[in-house]
């Protein structure tokens, strides 16, 4: 399936989510990996701290630049000192809510920073040489038109996020039919971990109950707990980018586990991790959601977390990944659970003291 001799990938948004696992198993696979990294006033790279190699050595294999999706002269002076054989456009504003609040930022960053770097190969006359991944999401899909969703159901964006997104999508397709290029969209449904971000409601809540366990946090505040999820495991989904990847042909493709779960039941089995049975009082979104153990209030509604728009239900149809790639997800959401509780309990235990975070 190789496509070239030279193995050399750049990663924008290495220091994500998804960029910790793509490193990892990039480096597994032989391959030199360059890492897009924003300046920060604090460090930003916990993620890929254990992948550190030092640049005075001989034969590093793992680099990080200074970068930034906003700013084209830059993405083109990396591309062209990397000359990689691969690029994974993962950078992004990627949180939902915060798009609300920061709408034109998130479209210079997620939907104009994916044409940067097309138009950077394209200026470097790169485009016949080096393959382009675009993190797509199943937040295209929207307000819901069908089910499951899949590479051919329609979309209807419903956040700044989201139509920030739309324009990458179809950049992306159309950079591959005007010019040639092996440009792939992953539209990959909600993918977590126990690297996942602090502020998406998988970890949030998988760290509170931690926390509460411990008795370092008071109170959960939710948001929308009747939303629904299609939710895997980050590390598996990583691995389908790269089968994308590693294709004669550049494609579009869902990548889901085809089941989907209320944040309600997330909830439930995040508690019932650490030996708490939630009882919900409330059921409507206007009634405070009360969960009592021992009559004591832990999960509360705050509406500050509820969305202008929302998307009420997400649930992906994988099947062409399966078929073509031979992708497979492996984890079960309630394994997926398991496995951030324990590791956010391992986190908690030396964290400092956060009430009603
Ligand atoms: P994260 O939020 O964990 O990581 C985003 C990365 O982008 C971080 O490295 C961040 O840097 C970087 N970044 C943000 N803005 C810029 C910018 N202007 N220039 C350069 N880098 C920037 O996201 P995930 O790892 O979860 O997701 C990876 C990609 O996949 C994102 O594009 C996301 O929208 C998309 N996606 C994610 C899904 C999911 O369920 N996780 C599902 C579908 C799509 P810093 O660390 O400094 O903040
Ligand atoms: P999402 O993820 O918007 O699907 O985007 P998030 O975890 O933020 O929200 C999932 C659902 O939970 C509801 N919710 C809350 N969400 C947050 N963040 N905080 C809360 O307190 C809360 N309470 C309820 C939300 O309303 C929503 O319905 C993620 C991101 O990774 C995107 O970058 C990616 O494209 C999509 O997944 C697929």
């Amino acid at each position: 399936m190789g496509h070239c001799e030279r193995k050399v990938a750049l990663i924008t948004g290495v220091t994500g989510q998804d960029g910790a696992y793509l490193s990892e198993l990039l480096l597994e696979k032989g391959y030199e990996v360059h890492g897009l990294k924003r300046r920060s006033s604090s460090f930003n790279t916990g993620r890929i701290e254990h992948l550190y190699q030092d640049p005075h050595q001989q034969n590093v294999k793992f680099q990080l630049h200074y970068g930034d999706l906003t700013d084209s002269t830059n993405l083109i002076r990396i591309v062209q000192e990397v000359r990689p054989t691969e690029i994974y456009n993962l950078a992004a504003q990627s949180h939902v809510q915060v798009s609300f609040e920061t709408p034109e930022y998130t479209a210079n960053a997620d939907g104009i920073g994916t044409l940067r770097l097309l138009e950077a190969m394209r200026i470097l006359g790169m485009e016949k040489e080096t393959r382009f991944y675009q993190a797509s999401t199943s937040e295209l899909y929207g307000l819901v038109q069908q089910v499951p969703q899949s590479e051919r159901t329609p979309f209807y964006p419903r956040s700044p996020y989201a139509a920030a997104k739309l324009y990458a999508y179809w950049i992306v397709v159309n950079y591959r039919e005007a010019y040639g290029m092996h440009a792939s969209n992953g539209i990959l449904f909600n993918h977590e971990s126990p690297l996942r971000g602090e502020t998406f409601v998988t970890r949030k809540i998988t760290r509170a109950a931690a926390a509460i366990k411990l008795g370092r946090q008071e109170r959960l505040w939710l948001g929308n707990l009747d939303a629904k999820r299609d939710w895997g495991h980050a590390r598996e989904y990583v691995r389908g980018m790269w089968l994308m990847m590693q294709q004669d042909e550049p494609d579009d493709y869902v990548l889901a586990t085809g089941e989907t779960t209320t944040v309600r039941k997330f909830v439930e089995w995040a508690f019932a991790e650490v030996g708490i049975q939630i009882e919900w009082r409330g059921t409507g979104i206007d009634e405070k959601g009360y969960c009592v153990e021992s009559g004591k209030c832990l999960v509360e509604i705050d509406p500050r977390y509820f969305r202008p728009t929302e998307v009420d239900l997400l649930i992906g149809d994988p099947t062409k990944a399966k078929d073509k790639l031979g992708w497979k997800h492996d984890t079960p959401v309630r394994d997926l659970v398991s496995e951030m509780v324990r590791e956010d309990l391992i986190v908690m235990r030396d964290a400092p003291i956060a009430k009603d975070a």
